[in-house]
């Protein structure tokens, strides 16, 4: 594996012609606009580029992989992943090109080595604006698409503007895509000022159930399934949902389990600057950053709860 610099991806890029490029699974706003603004600014240059059709995209994201997409990669096609930090990332669909990924550009820390080259900035807020600066080293001009597209890779990793990972650069980025257009206030609106009543019947009853411990400094809640399955919450629904317990005034650090079968339980911690997540997820295998972390625990909802709980208060 080599590392590249952002000068030396730029040269890889233009130096090939045809590619394939692969978001994440469960993907989010980042890999989504990442891939997206990747392949429309390879196209722009003159180069064959598609983004692999990836089918667990939410309606949220889908838009931006519109006319971009197809279904299978060809023999000889550069394949470049975004935002992908582990082998492990990789949706079982693309789990096949795994060996055969020439480049992998992420921001991701905890990030894992499994391409043939690599361009890793753990400091950059989203990969997004890790991709735009790879493009416009390459001469790519920001329009409309790549505008949005990049715009909400940036928005959505950084809770738009307000995560810790926000630098000014990611601002400057930000301006960037004003400038050419991107239609900020619509996309606010529809990700950061919108919810289905889902999700709000959802917050509710975690409002209801979750439990303070250390004078308030930590929260916890576990949600059964047959919980989300009265309320009738999608995935989407769901989407980030262990950041909301954290919301409440003098939280420190948040755990959120929700059980995703039997004797299974997802575990997703949040945490401000000072705390660390993955002190708890570590504990049961999981990994992650310090402000959002995550972990599969083998176990019933109530032990796993119980578990959980003694990991916060060993703090
Ligand atoms: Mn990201």
């Amino acid at each position: 594996m080599k590392i590249l610099t952002k000068a030396e991806c730029a040269a890889f890029l233009k130096a090939h012609d045809r590619f394939t490029i692969l978001s994440h699974t469960r993907p989010d706003g980042d890999t989504i606009g990442s891939t997206a603004a990747l392949c429309l600014g390879l196209r722009q240059l003159g180069k064959t580029a598609h983004v692999l059709e990836n089918r667990e995209v939410s309606p949220r994201f889908s838009w931006l992989h519109q006319g971009l997409t197809k279904q299978a990669a060809q023999p000889g096609d550069t394949i470049v992943c975004a935002d992908v930090a582990s082998p492990g990332m990789l949706p079982k669909d693309f789990a096949h090109l795994l060996g055969g990924i020439h480049l992998r550009i992420d921001h991701h820390g905890s990030a894992t080595s499994f391409t043939e080259e690599e361009l890793v900035e753990p400091d950059s807020a989203s990969c997004a604006e890790l991709v735009w600066d790879v493009l416009k080293l390459l001469g790519v001009g920001m329009d409309q698409p790549i505008a949005e597209a990049v715009y909400v890779g940036i928005s959505t990793d950084t809770g738009c503007f307000r995560f810790a990972n926000t630098t000014a650069h990611t601002f400057a980025t930000a301006a960037q895509c004003a400038q050419a257009g991107a239609k900020m206030y619509e996309l606010n609106q529809e990700l950061f000022e919108t919810n289905t009543l889902g999700r709000l019947k959802i917050q509710g009853w975690i409002v209801d159930h979750m439990r303070m411990l250390r004078g308030g400094q930590l929260a916890m809640v576990a949600i059964p399934r047959t919980v989300e399955q009265e309320i009738g919450v999608t995935e989407d629904d769901m989407d980030n949902i262990s950041s909301f317990p954290r919301t409440v005034a003098g939280v420190k650090m948040a755990a959120t389990l929700r059980q995703t079968g039997d004797g299974e339980v997802k575990l997703s911690v949040r945490a401000i600057p000072g705390y660390d997540a993955t002190v708890i997820t570590a504990r049961f295998g999981g990994g992650g950053h310090k402000g959002a972390a995550g972990a599969t625990l083998k176990m019933d909802l109530e032990t796993a709860a119980k578990a959980v709980e003694e990991a916060m208060l060993a703090m």
